[in-house]
């Protein structure tokens, strides 16, 4: 089933868009977590990491160099970001696209790990 991000995918609401190409798309979150917060989401509708399958591979090696991109368009790489993606309700998961987000921009408050 589609989610909010398919329509921001197909420029049905609008986002404040970071990069787009033709597979990935990247823009900034809605109620942002930190001084910086983008969401970074494959065109293709993918639930999330659990049900990506092998045919995903590719896509999913690609969207985390998207990430990376991003996060360089972005200036984090100098002094670095997080990376999360949640998955399911105990992972907090709100919108069933899977996305990536990326935050920084100041040092981050929390390690979990
Ligand atoms: P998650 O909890 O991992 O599913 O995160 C979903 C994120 O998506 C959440 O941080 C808020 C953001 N979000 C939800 N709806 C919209 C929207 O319409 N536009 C934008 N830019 N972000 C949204």
């Amino acid at each position: 089933m589609s989610t909010i991000f398919k329509k921001i995918i197909d420029k049905e609401i609008p986002a404040n868009i970071v990069y787009e190409d033709d597979e990935f798309l990247a823009f900034h979150d809605i109620n942002p977590a930190a001084k910086v917060h983008v969401l970074v989401i494959p065109k293709k509708e993918i639930k999330n990491l659990d049900a990506a399958t092998e045919e995903d591979a590719l896509l999913l090696g690609k969207l985390q160099l998207a990430v990376a991109k991003v996060a360089r368009i972005l200036e984090l790489d100098k002094d670095g970001y997080r990376v999360i993606t949640n998955i399911g309700d105990n992972g907090g998961q709100e919108v069933y696209h899977i996305h990536y987000h990326i935050l920084g921009g100041e040092k981050l408050p929390v390690k979990l790990k």
